[in-house]
């Protein structure tokens, strides 16, 4: 529905109202007698309001249905936006994932190194083997093979029983802990509880 069709009607009532105006004004003295053909005007004018008036309510029908399709599409292109935003995103995530870590994540502290083997009974026995260790200061590994299904790991402390640090705990797997070590005497234990307790320690001296 176009709208040429509701100006048109505007146009008429217009030109009504000043026709109504213009013979209301001219006819001031014999206006009452020309009661008849002010009737018809009355009626003609009234019949153009009643029909521009039915125009626009439909046409303000039409135009908000028109409004609320937009709406839609508009709402529509929106979320087609967003999940190819998304699409786009998670190859540039994949790019990141793929990047080597930092140089300076890799590089081994300057220093000795030195590796230490530890071990549980596959019995799951709380004992490690060995239950000493004397090494050299500087970088200490040391790589934890727990054979068994108890689930133990490895923690350091110094001589005032603070943490230096702990692997992770595991079951028939192998840990690794790496700790810069400084001259001293230290104890590694399990962290799990009650194991250590239960005798899982043994000293570590480095000199
Ligand atoms: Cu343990």
């Amino acid at each position: 529905m176009d709208g040429t069709l509701f100006y048109f009607l505007g146009g008429a009532l217009v030109l009504a109202a000043l026709v109504i105006s213009y013979v209301g004004i001219r006819g001031k003295g014999g206006f009452p007698a020309n009661s008849r053909a002010m009737a018809g005007v009355l009626a003609a004018f009234g019949l153009l309001v009643a029909v521009t008036a039915a125009y626009a309510v439909a046409n303000a029908r039409e135009e908000q249905e028109h409004r609320n399709e937009e709406l839609a599409e508009a709402q529509a292109e929106a979320e087609e936006g967003v999940s190819q935003g998304e699409a786009e995103s998670d190859p540039e995530e994949g790019t990141q994932e793929g990047e080597p870590p930092p140089i300076g994540e890799q590089t081994p502290s300057a220093g000795p190194k030195a590796q230490a083997d530890l071990t549980s009974p596959e019995d799951g026995s709380l004992e490690f083997e060995p239950n000493a260790i004397q090494t050299d200061p500087g970088r200490l590994t040391i790589v934890y093979d727990n054979p068994s299904q108890t689930p133990h790991n490895v923690a350091v402390e110094d001589e005032e029983a603070e943490l230096l640090g702990q692997s992770e705990t595991i079951a028939q797997a192998v840990t690794e802990l790496s700790l810069d070590m400084v001259p001293g005497e230290y104890i590694y234990f399990c962290g799990v509880p009650g194991h250590r307790e239960g005798g899982m320690e043994g000293t570590l001296t480095i000199e």
